[in-house]
């Protein structure tokens, strides 16, 4: 989470230099993103959205290969087979029918692991997600939908989208569900770890809602001070998931300041080499 954090606030830096073209943040998703990733592991393909740069780094992209996207000098800059980490896709929901395809593909040539599609609240609203997730109910398709509920789709709040969650939504389509906080990566790598059991026991599909908060604006090409209220990026602030979670195993013994201090040299030896590169 740490490190996902420096490097997302060093891809602002770059961008306010010119150096990448946007970024969309995923400040204050951390424990979303890490939480969800630890709990599936390094087996299943993942297909992103396009700020799951948790998740990324986790499966291996390193995060020049992450800034190349961003930069426009590459239409992926992984290699999404080795990695089994898709590329992000802008065209929303799209990878929601990508994912249950390869996942009933997958299952045609013999080969059982599960396949896990991340998606915003916004992009639930897209067809492509109605039909992902009915088709996923019908076929039975190994597929672990991640949900990461933001709130806000750019200036569209979740409220103004949908009447009821995305997790009762998805139990209209016959997928079982849950819906958690996101703040706590541990809560989340629960939900997951349960939500993974299920799909290998039953071989159907799940969705997991995280509730989260979206520290930046939409991209930085959004200034959401326009349409937030002060009070609630406040709260948003407030509620950090990586100072929340560096606090709390602060207290319980399980780091010390050695070990943030050995973490913060790392990112920042890190983050002083991605400026030389792309400056
Ligand atoms: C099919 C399609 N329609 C519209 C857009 C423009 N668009 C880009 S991001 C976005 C909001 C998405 O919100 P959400 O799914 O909640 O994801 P978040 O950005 O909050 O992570 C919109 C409308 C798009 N990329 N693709
Ligand atoms: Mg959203």
């Amino acid at each position: 989470m740490l490190v996902a954090r420096a490097v997302d606030e060093e891809a602002h830096r770059l961008q306010k230099q010119g150096a990448l073209d946007l970024w969309p943040s995923c400040q204050g998703q951390e424990a979303a993103q890490v939480g969800s990733a630890l709990a599936v592991g390094p087996a299943p393909a993942v297909f992103p959205s396009y700020r799951e740069h948790a998740v990324a780094l986790l499966r291996g992209v390193a995060p020049d290969e992450l800034f190349a996207q961003w930069a426009g000098r590459t239409f992926c800059g992984w290699d999404p087979r080795r990695l089994r980490f898709f590329p992000y896709t802008l065209v929303l929901a799209a990878q929601t029918l990508h994912g249950v395809g390869y996942s009933i593909g997958q299952r045609l040539q013999g080969l059982e692991d599960f396949v896990v599609v991340y998606v915003g609240d916004g992009a639930t609203s897209e067809g492509d997600m109605s039909e992902a997730m009915n088709l996923a109910a019908v076929e039975s398709a190994s597929v672990l939908f991640v949900c990461q509920n933001n709130g806000w789709a750019i200036s569209k709040p979740a409220e103004e989208q949908m009447r009821t969650s995305v997790a009762v939504r998805a139990r209209g389509f016959g997928i079982e569900s849950v819906r958690v906080a996101g703040q706590d990566p541990e809560t989340v790598f629960s939900a997951c770890s349960r939500a993974a059991a299920h799909i290998r026991e039953e071989r159907a599909p799940y969705l997991v809602e995280i509730q989260v908060g979206r520290i930046q604006g939409h991209t930085t090409s959004d200034a959401q001070e326009v349409y937030r209220s002060r009070d609630d990026l406040t709260k948003t602030r407030a509620a950090d998931p990586v100072i929340a979670y560096a606090a709390r195993l602060s207290d319980l013994g399980v780091v010390d300041a050695a070990w943030l201090d050995a973490v913060d040299t790392e990112v920042r030896e890190l983050c002083e080499r991605l400026q030389k590169e792309y400056a």
